[in-house]
């Protein structure tokens, strides 16, 4: 009888924490606590083109606004995560875990599309090269990730783990400049899609 109960009673703590519903958390991208790295390229606060909470940032200068303008490694473009304009902001996680980063991006052609991101001084393969083909001149929510054979990027790809719950900190930094960045969101929940 006693098993029974026990059998029973773990059941229902299995069913409680499958239930339970996914952790989220929401941030402006005008709301970092700090810059580095921002000789060569540095985010600006902008207002207005209807951002979240009425701003976003966007790094400037942008002198490569098209594929014929010269790409130059370590000035208008980096593909080495926290090399360039790294933002860095503190977020208060509410458990631990592995959270899909969602960013809110507002891109006008193939150039200005892509961003990389990090937790704790860390920049994990799982960070990196964040991609948007679609949404042109328009915000746009994606977690898609630029990959050899995708160059307009893969969802399911975009994650940081987060060890434990409290404050950590979440960083991004360039990849293309002229890149505007309204908002971001890390939810537990690999099914969900912020609505643009
Ligand atoms: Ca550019
Ligand atoms: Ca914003």
């Amino acid at each position: 009888m006693k098993a029974a109960v026990v059998a029973f009673l773990c059941l229902v703590a299995v069913s409680v924490v499958a239930a339970a519903p996914p952790h989220a958390v929401m941030v402006q991208a005008e709301s970092f606590i700090r810059q580095e790295k921002a000789d060569v390229r540095k985010w600006e606060i902008h207002k207005g083109l209807g951002a979240s909470g009425g701003a976003y940032v966007q790094a400037v200068p942008d002198t490569r606004k098209t594929h014929d303008d010269k790409l130059i490694k370590g000035e208008n473009f980096s593909d080495t995560p926290g090399e360039l304009a790294v933002l860095t902001y503190n977020v208060r996680f509410p458990a631990p875990g592995r959270y899909y980063l969602w960013v809110r991006a507002y891109s006008t052609g193939t150039e200005d599309n892509g961003i990389h991101a990090g937790l704790n001084g860390q920049w994990p393969d799982s960070g990196r090269r964040m991609q948007w083909c679609e949404g042109k001149k328009a915000w746009t929510w994606a977690s898609k990730q630029r990959t050899a054979a995708n160059h307009c990027g893969e969802p399911g790809k975009i994650w940081l783990d987060v060890p434990s719950a409290g404050m950590h900190t979440v960083h991004f930094s360039l990849r293309e400049d002229g890149f505007r960045f309204d908002q971001f969101l890390l939810t537990t929940d690999p099914a969900h899609q912020p609505v643009t």
